[in-house]
């Protein structure tokens, strides 16, 4: 599988303003300059779909892209442990990130990128424990694989997973990829897609439960029986 057509929708100062769908939404985090941009350009195959450079305008706002004609949306959020200026805009971006990871209903699946040439980092660990806090479900994305060996990279990533089961049971699913190589396209679409599906049926069966429960068809059968 793959996408059939991406476009930008639209860029939101909050959860409130953010499109009402009711469709998977999938939303990228990380620090700023980790590469959530370039993953967004490099999985819709467009270079200008997401802006990669520093406008600080577009950074601190949460993006919305609509895939499949509306299927299912990709979101750009801004970049966690931003050296902003000011305790203000600190919490004000704390607000809207918060508010739309722990509020938005259409939130199916968090990425969480990761610079694969970092060793872990605390500001990182912290942001995922408190995802796991808050039961929020995620996957860990790790960015730049082209900037290190396949084996120095293999060695960062077993770090991680080391630091990581010190405080989690089970791993999340993690993903190796680099935006200039399109590594790990395939294997975060076809995630995606399987993700998808999974809600679709649930939606399937919901929608016939809803309609079991809320209107009983007669069954004419018995009541011609019982006269
Ligand atoms: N070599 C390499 N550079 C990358 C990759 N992903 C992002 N970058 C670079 O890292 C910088 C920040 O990327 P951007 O997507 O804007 O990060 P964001 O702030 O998380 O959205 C840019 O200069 C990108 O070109 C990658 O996979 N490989
Ligand atoms: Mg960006």
């Amino acid at each position: 599988m793959d996408i059939k057509n991406a476009k930008y929708e639209i860029s939101s100062p909050n959860v409130k303003g953010c499109p009402e769908t009711d469709v998977p939404e999938y939303a990228f985090i990380g620090r700023s300059n980790v590469g959530k941009s370039s993953l967004i350009n490099m999985l819709t195959k467009n270079k200008k779909m997401a802006k990669t450079s520093q406008t600080p305008g577009k950074t601190l706002l949460i993006n919305h892209f609509r895939m499949d004609n509306g299927e299912w949306y990709l979101v750009d959020l801004p970049g966690y442990g931003f050296a902003l200026r000011g305790k203000e805009m600190r919490d004000q971006l704390r607000k809207m990130i918060e508010g739309y990871i722990l509020h938005r209903r259409q939130l199916t699946q968090l990425f969480v990128l990761l610079d694969i040439r970092h060793d872990p980092q605390k500001i990182d660990m912290e942001f995922l424990n408190w995802l796991g806090e808050n039961s929020v479900p995620f996957a860990i994305v790790f960015t730049k694989a082209d900037k290190l060996s396949k084996a120095a990279g293999e060695r960062n990533v077993e770090a991680y997973k080391k630091e990581l089961l010190k405080t989690w049971e089970e791993l999340p699913p993690i993903f190796i990829t680099s935006s200039e190589k399109s590594q790990g396209r395939q294997e975060l679409i076809d995630y995606i897609y399987s993700i998808n599906k999974e809600v679709e049926e649930e939606k399937k069966e919901e929608a016939k439960q809803a309609n079991e429960t809320a209107a009983p068809t007669p069954n004419t059968e018995t009541a011609e029986e019982e006269q």
